[in-house]
């Protein structure tokens, strides 16, 4: 059986650590796709490189020609501008807009059955682009953005606990930014829900706040250290996530930025929600119930969502 072919789209930061995390998880072959001239090319041959070192059999390929994603079994999406220094996810959209327009076209064209990961930013609104402009189906297209904030808050409370980080499961809803919702009450340390450990003493509510805001803030704490560019080593681990659930067929509870018709009160949107990844791409979407405060925050991250997606369509109507 030939190996999974995976098409990474843009070849920047994330997409150089995606090609190299799969060669190291022998997940397939890679193309990587960039407009830069010589940059896929470059990492694809210094990756190409380093297998035998590691031991791992994958074909690399650079290009500048959608050409070469053809047959491609998974598309990564990181192409496009990153944040600066003060600038917010949402300033990006104008400029990304018509980056999804053209990978939507790239997409459409010679990668029609792929899995596609969307993880440009703003990752809700440029998702729900890339899903119309490439015509996929909408069990087909995603984006990342949970596994990654989800990471993020796993991480700082496995930190505030002492325990593994394995041993913290976390589940954060709504869109990527600012307004997301961690939910405490569905996050736990070995099952024993958050609030439980805060009634045993474990942490403080204030602090678990803090938790909470330092999550919400986790991709511009990044930013302000980097200066130059945003997250890329846990995004793309976030991203191989997702690929390698539905290449296994795994059916892994992931959250992720899917198609919602309906589900949560919310049409035709991409919004973060608890979804099952599997061979069928999205395979179901999980409703849990959300208390009064939850649902407010949802609503509130719903609607930032929502107003990204009428910005995109004052820029390109045909959406
Ligand atoms: O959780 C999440 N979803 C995210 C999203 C977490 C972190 C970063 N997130 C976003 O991912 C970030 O805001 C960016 O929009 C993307 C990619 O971030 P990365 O750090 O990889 O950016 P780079 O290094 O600038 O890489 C982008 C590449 C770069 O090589 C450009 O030459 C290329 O995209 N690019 C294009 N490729 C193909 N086609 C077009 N039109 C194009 N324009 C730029």
């Amino acid at each position: 059986m030939a190996r999974n072919k995976i098409a990474l789209i843009g070849s920047g930061m994330i997409g150089g650590t995606l090609a190299h995390m799969i060669g190291l998880k022998e997940l397939g072959d890679v193309v990587m796709f960039d407009i830069s001239e010589g940059m896929p090319q470059g990492k694809s041959l210094d990756i190409a490189q380093s297998s035998p070192v590691d031991g791992f059999d994958a074909k690399y390929h650079g290009a500048n020609d959608y050409s070469a994603i053809e047959g491609a079994d998974v598309c990564i999406v990181t192409a496009g501008v990153p944040r600066k220094p003060g600038m917010s996810r949402d300033d990006l959209l104008g400029i990304n807009l018509k980056v999804m327009e053209q990978v939507g076209a790239g997409i459409k064209k010679y990668a029609p059955n792929a899995f596609v990961i969307c993880i440009t930013n703003p990752l809700d609104a440029m998702v729900w682009a890339l899903q119309k402009f490439s015509g996929l189906p909408k069990t087909h297209v995603v984006g990342m953005a949970g596994v990654l904030d989800s990471a993020r808050f796993r991480y700082f409370l496995a930190e505030e606990f002492k325990v593994s980080v394995e041993d913290v499961t976390a589940f954060v809803l709504g869109g990527h930014g600012d307004t997301m919702v961690p939910l405490t009450r569905y996050s736990t340390v070995a099952g024993i829900p958050l609030p439980d450990l805060v009634n045993m003493g474990w942490t403080s509510q204030e602090k678990l706040d803090q938790i909470v805001q330092r999550t919400r803030d986790g991709g511009a704490e990044i930013v302000g250290l980097l200066k130059t560019g945003s997250a890329y080593y846990a995004p793309a681990s976030s991203a191989i996530q997702m690929a390698e659930a539905y290449l296994k067929d795994k059916k892994r509870v992931l959250p992720a930025a899917a198609h919602l018709s309906g589900q949560y009160g919310v049409k035709d949107m991409y919004v973060g929600v608890p979804t099952v990844i599997g061979a069928g791409g999205i395979e179901r979407i999980i409703e849990i119930d959300l208390n009064k405060a939850e649902q407010a925050m949802f609503d509130k991250s719903v609607s930032s969502v929502q107003g990204l997606c009428e910005a995109c369509i004052g820029i390109a109507p045909n959406l």
